[in-house]
C-alpha cells in the first residue's frame, strides 16, 4: 500500500514487529518495574529539575483522549509562596473533612493509611503538579464545546503521569483535597477547568514509610474466557 492510498487526514502507523519471548521478557521488566512503586507521604524538599516534570507531563499527554481533545491542563508549582497557600487552603479543606464530613465507614477505610489533615508533602516536595479537567473546550470558529469522556480521558494521563514519575526515580502521590474548588480560584483556572488530583513530585525522605499494605491477586481483579 502507498502512502496515496490513505484517506487524506490518516498516515501509516509506524509499529515495529517484536518477538513474542521478546514481549513476554519486556512485559515482566515492566511489571516489575511498575509493582515496585509505592505512594508515600513524605519527600525531601532536595531539588527536581524543571525538564523532568516537563518531560512527566509529556509522557501524560500521549494518552488517549475522548475525540483526541486532550482534556487536560497540568499546573506545576514550584514557587514556594503558592505551594504555602496551597497548603494552606488544602488543610482548610481536610481539617473539615476529617473533624466533620468524614462518613464513618469512610473513616474505617482510610485507617490503614494514616491520613490526616495535615499535608506537609504540599510544602515538603518541590514540585506540586495540580491536573485540571476541562469540561469544556474553546471551538475552532469560536465559543465554547463540550469535551467527551473527560473523566476516562484525564483518568489515564494521570496513570501515565505517575508511571513516568515513577520510571524517573521519583516519587508522587495523588491527593485529592475535598472540595478542590480552592485549586481553580488559587492558580487563575477559567471555570470550565475542574481541578482533579494534586500531585506533588520528588525524592521520597530519607525515612519514608509506605503503609504495609498487599496488592490483590490477578484472580480477584480479573475474569477471562479463553
Ligand atoms: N482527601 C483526603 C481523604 C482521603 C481519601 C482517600 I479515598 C484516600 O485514599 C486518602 C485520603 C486526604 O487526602 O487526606
Amino acid at each position: 500500500m502507498s502512502d496515496s492510498d490513505f484517506e487524506p487526514g490518516f498516515i501509516p502507523l509506524e509499529h515495529y514487529n517484536v518477538e513474542e519471548d521478546e514481549m513476554l521478557r519486556r512485559a515482566k521488566s515492566f511489571y516489575s518495574q511498575m509493582n515496585s512503586r509505592r505512594t508515600t507521604r513524605h519527600f525531601s524538599n532536595k531539588e527536581v529539575p524543571r525538564e523532568l516534570i516537563e518531560l512527566a507531563i509529556r509522557t501524560a499527554s500521549t494518552a488517549p483522549s475522548g475525540a483526541h481533545l486532550q482534556p487536560w491542563t497540568f499546573v506545576a508549582i514550584s514557587n514556594s509562596k503558592m505551594k504555602a497557600r496551597v497548603r494552606k487552603a488544602a488543610e482548610e479543606e481536610e481539617a473539615r473533612f476529617y473533624h466533620e464530613r468524614v462518613p464513618d465507614e469512610w473513616r474505617e477505610g482510610l485507617a490503614p493509611l494514616g491520613t490526616d489533615h495535615v499535608k506537609s508533602h504540599i510544602t515538603d516536595a518541590p514540585w506540586v503538579v495540580v491536573l485540571f479537567r476541562q469540561t469544556k473546550r474553546e471551538r475552532r470558529g469560536g465559543g465554547m464545546a463540550p469535551t467527551y469522556y473527560s473523566q476516562e480521558s484525564c483518568g489515564i494521563a494521570a496513570g501515565l503521569f505517575i508511571s513516568s514519575v515513577h520510571n524517573m526515580g521519583l516519587a508522587t502521590l495523588p491527593h485529592t483535597p475535598s472540595p478542590m474548588g480552592f485549586l481553580g480560584e488559587l492558580l487563575g483556572r477559567p471555570d470550565y477547568e475542574r481541578a482533579m488530583l494534586l500531585l506533588p513530585v520528588g525524592y521520597p525522605a530519607e525515612d519514608a514509610r509506605v503503609p504495609d499494605l498487599e496488592r490483590k491477586r490477578l484472580e480477584e481483579v480479573s475474569q477471562f474466557w479463553d
